[in-house]
């Protein structure tokens, strides 16, 4: 006999997001979207996307009802993407007939484990930039202020790699949704134990003190702005767009885009990053 498949309800939320999370994870090559949404992630276990702002043919009174009522049945696998609104109560930002910041402190209050997917939804990102006004805060900040203790992963990046985010459901799936191996920051230690400094292959470049001049240039780009010598993630082995490339290998620097500290304390993006911020490089 063919054992039942265990099946995990997933709630996916957006803040104030440019979809650019989305949209990463809908481009995942291996597995597949369609393989994500319709197989079993992990043998004898199978993802239920229940609600998804960009994707679902639901809309309005239909997708919110439905909404509700996922919330009300609870223990739910929460996705966030984007940041959180909170300043003046959340009102730069709603959804439905209720604030983004009441709608995922409900939704986060009866959730099984949250991911927060992308910087914005983890550590505030751009929409969090200087001077802020709707006063976004990331996933943890809003955790932290509710007093809520709901299992937390975060998956930064802007956007964020989609086997980051896909490689984390397996993981929550494998487990029983029992957190990963995860870094101070939350993040999952098997994509961001390692800096982009020390896998990266314009290090000989470095450590010979052959730098590029300009963006595109042989050399290492720590003089036009790379920030991989703070900057924790796998892209160096990884690569992007199913295995293609990555930014340092179209000789564009590193932004930083995986750190807390990303977008402003990694600005100017293309002036090198001050010598006081390197971590001791063996
Ligand atoms: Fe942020 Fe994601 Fe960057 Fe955009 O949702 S991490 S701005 S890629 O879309 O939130
Ligand atoms: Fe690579 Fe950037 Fe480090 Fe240079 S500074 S070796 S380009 S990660």
């Amino acid at each position: 006999m063919v054992a039942p498949v265990k099946e995990y309800p997933v709630v996916w939320l957006q803040g104030s997001t440019c979809t650019g999370c989305s949209i990463s994870v809908l481009n995942s090559t291996s597995p597949t979207i369609k393989n994500l949404l319709v197989d079993e992630v992990v043998p004898g276990k199978h993802l239920s996307l229940r609600y998804h702002a960009t994707i679902m043919a639901g809309a309005g009174e239909v997708a919110w009802k439905a909404l509700q009522s996922e919330i009300g049945k609870g223990g739910y696998l929460l996705v966030v993407e984007g940041a959180i609104p909170a300043a003046a109560g959340g009102v730069y930002g709603h959804l439905g007939e209720k604030s983004i910041l009441a709608v995922v402190e409900e939704a986060a209050r009866a959730a099984a484990a949250v991911i927060a997917l992308g910087t914005c939804a983890s550590f505030g990102g751009i929409p969090a930039a200087a001077p802020n006004p709707s006063g976004c805060i990331g996933m943890e900040e809003l955790l932290d202020r509710q007093g809520l203790k709901v299992p937390l992963v975060n998956v930064p990046g802007c956007p964020p790699h989609p086997d980051w985010f896909v490689g984390t459901v397996a993981a929550l799936l494998l487990g029983d949704l029992q957190l990963p191996p995860l870094d101070d920051l939350k993040r999952p230690l098997a994509f961001y134990g390692s800096l982009i400094h020390e896998n990266c292959p314009r290090r000989a470049y470095f450590d010979e003190g052959k730098f590029a001049k300009q963006p595109g240039e042989p050399g290492c780009l720590y003089y036009v702005g790379c920030k991989g010598p703070v900057t924790y993630s796998d892209c160096p082995k990884r690569l992007w767009n199913g295995g293609t490339n990555w930014c340092i290998g179209t000789g564009a620097p590193c932004q930083g885009c995986t750190q807390p500290e990303f977008p402003d304390l990694v600005a100017p993006f293309y002036q090198k990053t001050t010598d006081a911020d390197l971590p001791a490089i063996a």
